[in-house]
């Protein structure tokens, strides 16, 4: 049980009380173990501390339970990144209920195959968007909807401003769920992944440790909510070491350059860093106080890691993971960071490099990553076919990149065995587009691929094949894109070609589209 004792005005944690059980939620705000009084998050002109965050997550925890939101039900999240939203996730892991965050990018068609696929009980969405919400609610049998904007409006907050501060924590096995994240897949279809209380802490507890974390850190929290790194590892990390944190809405140089001087730590994914290095005020003396800069979610151009160094003295620490996995190899704390290597398995995790036949690949040679550990998930949601293809006889994962392992051990992501592409750290499955972009009237067939691009790695193109009468051009079929898909995956380019190049089985080579781009 989660419980908070007073000692005057100040509020405490009740340490024997917090140690107990497998929640999420008591282990990570477990890091302000002796004075609740300390400030979990700085947003800013505000600040929170963890009491504050224990007491606003109850208050968010009481309104659901009286919802009738149940233990083990999906707590669907559509909303821009805010305090509050921090207060719900909390709330959520809590109460037991399964956190299932969207990205309020999404257009309303693709938060439709959310909510049929999830099933949640609730949906949290920002005040704009409650009435479409509503309908969709409607229509898939969801039975509550609430609103929570970016600015502190909406009834779910008004609501948890009158509710109580008291609420029992649920004492959960570890192995029940915690999160449904979902990624996309080869086939267009998004799949559900299930991360229980026991996966998501695990791998927190292990970075907390590999990465020195303690209650003297600040990190700049830049990422957004809804996905592994923002959540879990940022988040995650600073909360569970007792640490202090900054609170961006968004990524923005100018202010993250402002913070560094009262900051030890920085997450972000590689086009962080190409925007910083464009900025005159990223200096030396500016990163003085910091110790730790972290790079993941997308490779790390070698040129960046030596920019960065050159200009702040600083190594980034680049390490690797996926939504199932959590994280699963890290540069070290200590000792060397290689450029363009992810380092080397964590703690507790065991990483195989399988080549053709699935035998383990000898050094510098190239075969798919494999993942087994307490942080890989349980198998993606009702989908029992995809989880026997997911995992290997003996329980490892494929995560469908390719890898390397060096003379020393260190592993390098040398490409993806799936059709992926992977822009400012979103991943992106070309089926999606490519089958949103064939219901487009006259087009008969298109070819999405990623083509480099200097600040998001990889930009989104697309090659289309219509019909002799199809008058739309490149700003027209962006445009009606836009209207169906969140903007991240939204062609940047578009051209049309007569037919796609395809090889002897007929199979689009999408490799010879990209001269079409450049
Ligand atoms: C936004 N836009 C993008 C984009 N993000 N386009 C391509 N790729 C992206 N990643 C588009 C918007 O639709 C909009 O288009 C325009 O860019 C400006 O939007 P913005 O919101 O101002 O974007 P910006 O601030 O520039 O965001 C870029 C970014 C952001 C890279 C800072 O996308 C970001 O924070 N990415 C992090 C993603 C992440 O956390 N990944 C972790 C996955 S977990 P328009 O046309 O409307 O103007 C994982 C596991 C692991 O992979 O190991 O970590």
């Amino acid at each position: 049980m989660y419980q908070f004792g007073y000692r005057g005005k100040r509020r405490i944690h009740t340490k024997r009380a917090i140690l107990k059980g497998r929640n999420l939620f008591s282990r990570c705000l477990r890091g302000d173990e002796n004075n609740g009084s300390k400030i979990a998050i700085h947003a800013g002109d505000r600040s929170y501390s963890y009491a504050d965050l224990a007491e606003n997550s109850a208050r968010y925890a009481n309104v659901l339970a009286g919802l009738g939101v149940r233990p083990g039900e999906r707590a669907c999240v559509y909303v821009d990144k805010s305090i509050e939203n921090v207060f719900l996730y909390l709330a959520c892991l809590r109460a037991g209920l399964v956190y299932q965050p969207l990205n309020p990018a999404f257009q309303p068609a693709e938060v439709d195959y959310y909510l049929a696929d999830a099933s949640p009980a609730i949906v949290v969405c920002s005040p704009e968007n409650e009435s479409w919400v509503r309908a969709a609610a409607g229509r898939f049998n969801i039975k509550q909807v609430a609103t929570l904007g970016r600015d502190g409006t909406g009834a779910l907050v008004d609501e948890a401003s009158a509710a109580s501060t008291d609420f029992q924590a649920r004492e959960c096995d570890g192995s029940e769920l915690a999160c449904l994240l979902y990624s996309s897949g080869t086939t267009g279809r998004p799949k559900g992944i299930r991360l229980s209380h026991d996966n998501l802490a695990s791998n927190i507890e292990t970075l907390v440790d590999i990465w020195g974390f303690t209650a003297d850190d600040v990190l700049i929290h830049a990422l957004p909510l809804f996905h592994v790194h923002g959540l879990f590892v940022a988040l995650g990390c600073a909360l569970t070491a007792g640490a202090s944190l900054h609170f961006l809405e968004k990524f923005d140089g100018k202010k993250i350059i402002d913070l560094l001087p009262e900051s030890t730590v920085l997450m972000g994914v590689p086009t962080f860093y190409t925007r910083l290095l464009e900025s005159p005020g990223l200096t030396r003396a500016a990163c003085d106080a910091m110790r730790l800069f972290i790079s993941g979610s997308a490779p790390l151009s070698e040129n960046t890691f030596n920019r960065f160094q050159q200009r702040t003295g600083h190594v980034i620490l680049e390490r690797y993971g996926t939504s199932e996995t959590g994280m699963s190899a890290s540069n070290p704390l200590g000792g060397k960071r290689k450029a363009g290597s992810v380092g080397r398995p964590l703690p507790g995790v065991s990483i195989k490099i399988a080549g053709a036949g699935g035998n383990e690949t000898v050094a510098n040679a190239v075969g798919e990553l494999l993942v087994k550990g307490p942080n890989v998930f349980s198998g993606y949601w009702n989908l029992k076919d995809a989880n026997q293809a997911a995992f290997t006889d003996d329980g490892y994962f494929r995560t469908g990149d390719l890898a390397t392992w060096d003379d020393d051990g260190c592993i390098s992501i040398v490409g993806r065995a799936k059709d992926m592409i992977i822009s400012g750290g979103e991943n992106i499955y070309p089926k999606e587009i490519e089958q949103c972009i064939d219901r487009l009237e006259g087009v008969r067939e298109s070819a999405v691929i990623g083509i480099d691009d200097a600040d998001l790695g990889e930009r989104v193109a697309a090659a289309l094949v219509t019909t002799p009468d199809f008058q739309s051009g490149e700003d027209e079929v962006i445009a009606a894109l836009k209207t169906q898909l969140a903007g991240f995956k939204v062609p940047r380019q578009i051209c049309f070609v007569d037919e796609l190049p395809r090889n002897t089985m007929g199979k689009v080579q999408k490799s010879k589209l990209k001269g079409v781009f450049y």
